[in-house]
């Protein structure tokens, strides 16, 4: 049940229930990779007033976007649950970008970890946080590991995720089932 702007739930005990579904692309095409997901995802898991809900399969994905000539990248999605704020959320990964050794060199180039923020709840753009993320629609990258692990998942202003899934390339994608990043066990 949702109750006016705040947009804060109440279960059927009437206890508040200010947890937001936030949903987490993560990329890397610089270094070892997969070690990198991995540290990334626990450090994700031990951030206070966040949880790992699911991770989703690993994809080798050709680099979209138009940046300089770079190797493939690894992605996957990352589902969670979060009592913090968004913009308490991107500084949380931006921290952990640079934890694990992100240069900020050039747009769309190569990069050990981006962590980006595709959706947040319901909520809108606020300050530097644009919100959906402007271009999770038309990125296979995102939407294709997002439909493995939320078949029934939307994005806001664009529709189930099934049907954006069929509008885009997905031929630059593939599963790497090799490659197991495990959900972190909660502490
Ligand atoms: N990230 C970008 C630009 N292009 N291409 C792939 N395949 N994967 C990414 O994560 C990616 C990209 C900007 O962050
Ligand atoms: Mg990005
Ligand atoms: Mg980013």
């Amino acid at each position: 049940m949702s109750h006016g702007p705040l947009d804060i739930d109440v279960d059927t005990l009437g206890n508040l229930r200010p947890i937001s579904q936030v949903v987490l692309s993560l990329g890397s095409n610089v270094g070892d990779s997969p070690r990198t997901l991995k540290h990334a995802i626990e450090y994700l898991a031990d951030t206070p007033g966040l949880i790992v809900v699911d991770v989703s399969p690993v994809y080798e994905t050709k680099p979209v976007g138009g940046g300089p000539e770079q190797n493939d990248f690894l992605n996957l999605i990352v589902l969670a649950e979060t009592t913090m704020e968004p913009m308490t959320v991107l500084d949380r990964t931006q921290a952990i970008e640079t934890t694990l050794g992100r240069q900020r060199a050039s747009r769309n180039g190569p990069r050990t970890l981006d962590i980006d923020i595709i959706v947040f709840g319901k909520r809108a753009s606020e300050e530097a946080l644009e919100l959906p993320h402007p271009r999770a629609h038309e990125r296979a990258f995102v939407l294709v590991p997002w439909l493995d692990v939320d078949p029934a998942a939307e994005l806001p202003g664009q529709g189930p995720v099934a049907d954006l899934v069929k509008e885009v390339d997905v031929t630059g994608v593939t599963r790497r089932d090799d490659v197991v990043i495990p959900i972190p066990e909660r502490r």
